[in-house]
């Protein structure tokens, strides 16, 4: 299976997350990739390519132009306005306060921000644009006809909405991949989301919609990040309904109950009958995941690649969560050899 990987993700090295009232070096770093590009290169699954230059299409097509306006000069007025650190949203619109974007940075800030954990950096844009540049050339690749294909992107995407970044996220890789696959003529796209987090940003661009499928497994988010979002009662609206399935699990969840619902969501998947598949992989669903809670293992990653590769459809993997670094390289891939094994 071909891999899709940009260098660019570099320009993301945030050096704070704010974590228990501390300032921590964040989670979601660099070195992620370092351990998935090794394991890739150590089991040969296939060439690593660079990514094609980015259409803003796509991109303009699931999220707000002032939100993508605000990523591309949010770093610069945060310096300009003399702030010293990383850009941390402090401020919120909260409950029967307008809800308008204000001029100043501090306040724009907390506008977009879903979450205040993901500091904004120096490189994040070029690294987010990089990104979606990765994403978007794994969908061509199997809107030419790939069975597979596994676009490594970093930052990961899945909690952005159509105009909030949070959960590490910036742009949604998946959705922009997703509205590629339809732009390209596909009519349905499902997406699959495994990541221990509920892909709130997904469920949100698609929520209207019933030409892609949103199905997602993860922590039940009374318990866990990103907790306003991911409820079994939220089904769609308008025409969507019925077409967001969230599958929240409690803690301790171990790979046989994990496995079953997964069950349930390749049977929804089967019934909407797509095109392609779009998987979110995190594998943060790892038993010694350092911020999640359920209960995996390495070879259950296996399992759960030759599931998904059951639903017999052209499949895009884009990387999202999986924070035990050292053992983040063999679960991914894990993943993408259960798949090949099918
Ligand atoms: C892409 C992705 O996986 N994003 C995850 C974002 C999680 N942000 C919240 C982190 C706070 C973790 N608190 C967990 C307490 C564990 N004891
Ligand atoms: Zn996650």
């Amino acid at each position: 299976m071909e891999t899709i990987y940009s260098e660019k993700h570099r320009l993301r090295d945030a050096q704070t997350e704010l974590y228990g009232g501390e300032l921590v070096y964040p989670f979601e770093r660099p070195s992620r990739m370092d351990y998935i590009l090794d394991r890739l290169n150590t089991v040969k699954l296939g060439s690593i390519t660079a990514p094609d230059p980015l259409d803003m299409v796509p991109v303009m097509a699931v999220h707000d132009a002032g939100y993508v306006a605000f990523l591309e000069r949010a770093w610069p007025d945060w310096v300009a306005a003399g702030f010293k650190g990383e850009a941390i949203a402090a401020n919120w619109p909260a409950r029967r306060m307008a809800q308008t974007c204000p001029d100043h940075i501090d306040g724009q800030l907390g506008y977009y921000a879903l979450a205040a954990e993901t500091s904004i950096t120096e490189g994040t844009w070029a690294a987010a644009r990089a990104g979606a540049a990765v994403a978007l050339t794994g969908a061509r690749r199997i809107q030419d006809g790939a069975r597979g294909c596994f676009a490594l992107c970093r930052p990961p995407g899945h909690h952005a909405a159509f105009d909030m970044y949070g959960g590490y996220c910036f742009l949604n890789n998946a959705a922009i991949a997703a509205q590629n696959l339809r732009g390209a003529g596909l009519a349905r796209i499902a997406v699959l989301d495994v990541d221990f987090h509920h892909g709130n940003g997904t469920q949100d661009i698609f929520y209207d919609r019933d030409d892609v499928l949103f199905v997602s497994l993860h922590g039940e988010p009374q318990q866990t990040f990103p907790y306003y979002l991911g409820y079994a009662a939220e089904i769609g609206i308008g025409a969507g309904v019925g077409y967001t399935l969230n599958l929240p699990m409690p803690p301790g969840t171990g790979f046989d109950a994990w496995r079953r619902a997964l069950g349930t969501a390749l049977d929804r998947v089967a019934e909407f009958g797509p095109d392609a598949l779009i998987v979110s992989l995190g594998v943060d669903t790892f038993e010694t995941d350092p911020i999640s809670f359920f209960k995996l293992r390495s070879a259950d990653f296996v399992t759960m690649g030759a599931d998904i590769a059951q639903a017999a459809l052209p499949t895009l993997f884009v990387m999202e969560g999986g924070y035990d670094i050292t053992e983040i390289g063999v679960n991914t891939v894990n993943v993408l050899e259960g798949f090949l094994s099918r």
